[in-house]
């Protein structure tokens, strides 16, 4: 998709329809443009996400006069698109379907340290860790340090991917990335720790200081991992 002569020309028109559908609130509308586009194929679904989606819930801006009015709009706008990408679920399963191979990488869990309450990415790299075969699980926003734990042991992932926005998070998702480590040694695991998110951004020091085994932050990169680590297929 990203090599399409006009690729850029069509991402901004797509943006712009997207954007006058978010920024009236229309959830409907902007519900029905997104299956148009994915059924059309338009774009797919991570050009989709990562250069519509994202973007459009990132740049909301507020300035300190109207940010009474601006944080319960964003809680808004944040449903909206996550209804947006709950939506793009049979295009997604479509999509895994189309490509044919019946092998799974193994299950991952993708998860967010407590207190932190941006889920949007998380939510997003579920599918796209989805779309390169895994059997993903989206545990979501503010899980407790010891319910992450007993999830790994629940589910048995061949990998735990842990997103972080808010940088007042990093050092629970530091602790929490220790207790990982800890169980993995304990157990005998093999899972592997990836991390991501804004608070990170491409901090490689700091994600190998903590014991990551990969930081990651776009489909470029989850694909790569997906391609290059050795995952038990079955
Ligand atoms: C929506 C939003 C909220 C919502 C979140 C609702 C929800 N259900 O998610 C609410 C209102 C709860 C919120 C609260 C706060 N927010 Co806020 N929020 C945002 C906003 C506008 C959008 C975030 C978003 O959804 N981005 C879209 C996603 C898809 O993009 P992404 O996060 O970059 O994720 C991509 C990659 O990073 C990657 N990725 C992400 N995770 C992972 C994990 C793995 C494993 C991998 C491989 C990849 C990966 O994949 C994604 C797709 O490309 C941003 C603005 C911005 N510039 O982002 C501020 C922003 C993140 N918030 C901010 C702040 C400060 C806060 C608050 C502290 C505000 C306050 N004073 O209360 C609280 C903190 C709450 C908490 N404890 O977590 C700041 C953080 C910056 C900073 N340096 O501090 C930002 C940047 C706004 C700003 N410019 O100041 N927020």
């Amino acid at each position: 998709m990203a090599n399409h002569p006009h690729i850029e020309e069509t991402i901004e028109e797509t943006y712009a329809g997207f954007r006058a559908r978010l920024d009236a609130e229309d959830k409907a509308g902007c519900v029905m443009f997104a299956l148009s586009v994915l059924q059309s194929a338009v774009l797919d679904i991570p050009t989709f996400y990562e250069r519509i989606v994202a973007p459009a819930a990132r740049e909301q801006r507020c300035t300190m006069r109207q940010r009474a009015l601006c944080i319960w709009e964003e809680h808004v706008r944040t449903s909206i698109l996550r209804t947006v990408i709950e939506c793009c679920y049979p295009e997604l399963t479509k999509v895994r379907r189309l490509n044919g191979d019946p092998r799974t990488k193994g299950s991952a869990l993708i998860v967010c340290p407590p207190e932190e309450y941006h889920e949007l990415g998380a939510r997003m790299v579920t599918d796209l860790f989805t779309l390169c075969g895994f059997e993903v699980t989206f545990v979501g926003a503010n899980t407790p340090q010891q319910d992450i734990l007993t999830a790994v042991t629940v589910v048995h992932p061949v990998l735990v991917g842990i997103s972080i926005t808010s940088p007042y998070n990093l050092i629970a998702a530091r602790r929490t990335i220790q207790q990982l480590i800890a169980l993995r040694t304990d157990t005998g695991g093999t899972f592997r720790i990836v991390a991501g998110g804004q608070a990170l951004k491409n901090d490689t020091c700091r994600a190998t200081s903590w014991g990551v085994d990969l930081l990651a932050q776009s489909y470029d990169d989850i694909r790569r991992i997906s391609e290059e680590t050795p995952w038990p297929s079955r």
